[in-house]
């Protein structure tokens, strides 16, 4: 098939599992067409059958905002007829579906071009919901030709928020287990936590400096904190305040998180919404333990006591004493890391899951 993806080309959920996504198609003999404002970040474009577009947004005096939703529409649709697309996948509602749907109208006299639109998470149970967006958002999902979201939690929420009628199927988010895999030699030193986020204040990145605190007054461990975003600023100013600036790193942005997740042995995921947590789901291939929030589409993944821990949002009392409980039984842990890598192997690789987008491309064709 040959395929349009559009995602945020940013750090982000979302044009992660887009760009895995369509890089995985390729290696399955599909033709793949990027279309976005930038190369998504994880992109290799010297892979055979991938193809990026960036879409151009020409500026004028009277545009206070510039119209990118007009300018992705008018790309998604030269593209599509130029490479004769066979249908568009877009990431996250806001704008992408208004976009596709857009250029699915510009070419219905000459080619048919449907498209299906993946929901990730704030795209429905944020943004989606604020009054300027609400009717587009549902206008557009509606009018997709096939909708997916990531979790059970977030097909409900759909529906619930949007009264969606039109069938909404779940395809969890997926990692590639030959990429993601534990450490064959780790780099000395205490027990090391992570977290790994935007930075953004639903990530509630503060709140791992406050566990780590708690954990330090029982047991020796480290931090890493890989990202950037707004809440970064205040987490390094948190940990001068705690006096545990010494045992934090604040990494930044990140590229190949799969070289740094195995040197890892906890990752702290304390959002206080997620719509699956994608980054959970690439810690526990690599062996590292989540000790995550009971919130959204995380218990689909992480089963508590089994292969991770989940806690209530905000209660860093808890938190830290699962962490503490970790750092303490080297075995214990050991157990429960095997166990996390299994599930992702056995649940979320990509050999499960993207046949699954493969039928529902199909689906759409031949309807
Ligand atoms: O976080 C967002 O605002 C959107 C999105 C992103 O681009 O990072 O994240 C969502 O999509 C991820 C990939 O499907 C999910 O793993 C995240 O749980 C989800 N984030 C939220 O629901 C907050």
């Amino acid at each position: 098939m040959k395929i349009g993806i559009t995602c945020y080309p940013t750090y982000g959920g979302s044009g992660i599992v887009a760009t895995e996504l369509g890089m995985e198609l390729a290696l399955r003999g599909h033709e793949v067409h990027f279309i976005s404002y930038a190369q998504p970040i994880r992109l290799s474009p010297a892979m055979e059958r991938v193809h990026y577009h960036e879409v151009d947004v020409a500026m004028y005096p009277l545009f206070a905002y510039p119209p990118y939703t007009l300018a992705l529409a008018a790309r998604m649709a030269s593209v599509a007829e130029r490479y004769e697309l066979d249908l568009l996948h877009v990431h996250y509602a806001i704008p992408h579906s208004v976009s596709a749907l857009l250029a699915r109208q510009m070419l219905e006299s000459r080619r048919r071009l449907p498209f299906v639109t993946t929901l990730h998470g704030t795209d429905i149970t944020l943004v989606g919901q604020e009054p300027s967006y609400f009717e587009i958002t549902k206008f557009s999902i509606e009018a997709s030709d096939a909708i997916t979201t990531v979790s059970d939690y977030l097909n409900v929420r759909t529906r619930e928020v949007f009264g969606i009628t039109k069938p909404v199927r779940t395809i969890h988010n997926f990692v590639n287990c030959e990429l993601y895999r534990p450490a064959e030699a780790r780099t000395p030193g205490p027990v090391r936590l992570i977290h790994i986020s935007n930075f953004r204040p639903v990530k509630r990145p503060l709140d791992c400096v406050h566990v780590l605190r708690r954990v330090l007054a029982d047991v020796e461990a480290e931090l890493w904190m890989v990202g950037d975003g707004p809440e970064r600023y205040p987490a390094e100013r948190l940990a001068g305040e705690l006096g545990v600036a010494r045992q934090v790193r604040f990494l930044g942005k990140q590229d190949n998180i799969e070289r740094l997740l195995p040197q890892a042995d906890i990752l702290l995921l304390p959002s206080e919404h997620e719509a699956f947590g994608l980054a959970a789901l690439e810690a526990m291939a690599c062996g590292v333990v989540p000790v995550a929030t009971r919130t959204g589409g995380i218990a689909e993944l992480v089963t508590d006591g089994a292969d991770g821990y989940l806690e209530g949002v905000g209660d860093v009392e808890a938190q830290a004493r699962r962490v503490v409980g970790l750092v303490a039984d080297a075995v214990a842990r050991g157990k429960m890391a095997e166990s996390a890598r299994r599930t992702a192997v056995t649940r979320f690789c990509t050999d499960r899951i993207i046949p699954m987008y493969e039928a529902q491309y199909r689906e759409c064709l031949e309807a």
